[in-house]
């Protein structure tokens, strides 16, 4: 590794002895999932916000984006129907990295999350900014791949892949949940894949 490799974490849940939940099955493809069609990333209009309830809302364009410090975050994949997909490594910006930069105000207790195309997922905002959280531009090293959230999405590792919106735009700070285009049809609020809180 040269001395400017980011630093690679290690999601716990992949350091668990049984690395696929209940219900689930390992999968050695990765599937492309999503509603509608995957949007055209387009460097000189893309943006990215940071709103609701931090005391100055943070818009970037995308350089300053891509200028933001990296990590590397090797983690396990669960989507809800049943699929796993074991030792993915992750590039980009951690979620900490970019919610240190704001002030958030004491209420805000949960985030949803807006794409380009419409989709939304909500989170606490714990979940969050869990240590194994980030932006995604990259994985095995390679640029993110326009059907699979390129050029930046979320990836939650300890939830389930629903909540690893791609194509992020906005995330916005609440005081009280609100439910996402999953959720509204019934998904559950949280997600957490060891306890199979699919509905
Ligand atoms: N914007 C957006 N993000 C999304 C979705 C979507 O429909 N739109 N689907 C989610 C679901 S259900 C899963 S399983 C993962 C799939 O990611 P992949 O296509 O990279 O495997 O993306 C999640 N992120
Ligand atoms: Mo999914």
């Amino acid at each position: 590794m040269s001395d400017s490799a980011p630093p690679t974490l290690v999601s716990s849940d992949t350091l668990r002895s049984e690395r696929v939940p209940p219900g689930q099955v390992q999968t050695h493809k990765w599937p492309v999932l999503h509603e509608g069609a995957a949007p055209r990333f387009d460097p000189a209009t893309w943006d990215f916000v940071v709103e609701g309830l931090v005391e100055q809302p943070w818009r970037l364009e995308w350089e300053q984006f891509q200028a933001l410090p990296t990590l590397r975050v090797k983690a396990d994949m669960h989507c809800v129907t049943r699929w796993s997909r074991l030792d993915m490594t992750w590039g980009g910006i951690a979620t900490r990295e970019v919610l240190r930069r704001v002030t958030v105000l004491p209420e805000a207790k949960f985030v949803v999350v807006h794409c380009d195309g419409g989709y939304t997922t909500n989170l606490p905002l714990e979940a969050l900014l869990d240590d194994d959280c980030l932006f995604a531009t990259s994985v095995e090293g390679e640029p993110l791949s326009d059907d699979h959230g390129g050029p930046m999405r979320l990836v939650v590792p300890k939830l389930y892949a629903w909540k690893s919106a791609k194509w992020v735009r906005r995330i916005e700070l609440r005081e009280h949940d609100e439910p996402g285009y999953w959720e509204c049809a019934g998904y559950h609020t949280l997600g957490y894949p060891w306890q199979e809180q699919r509905f």
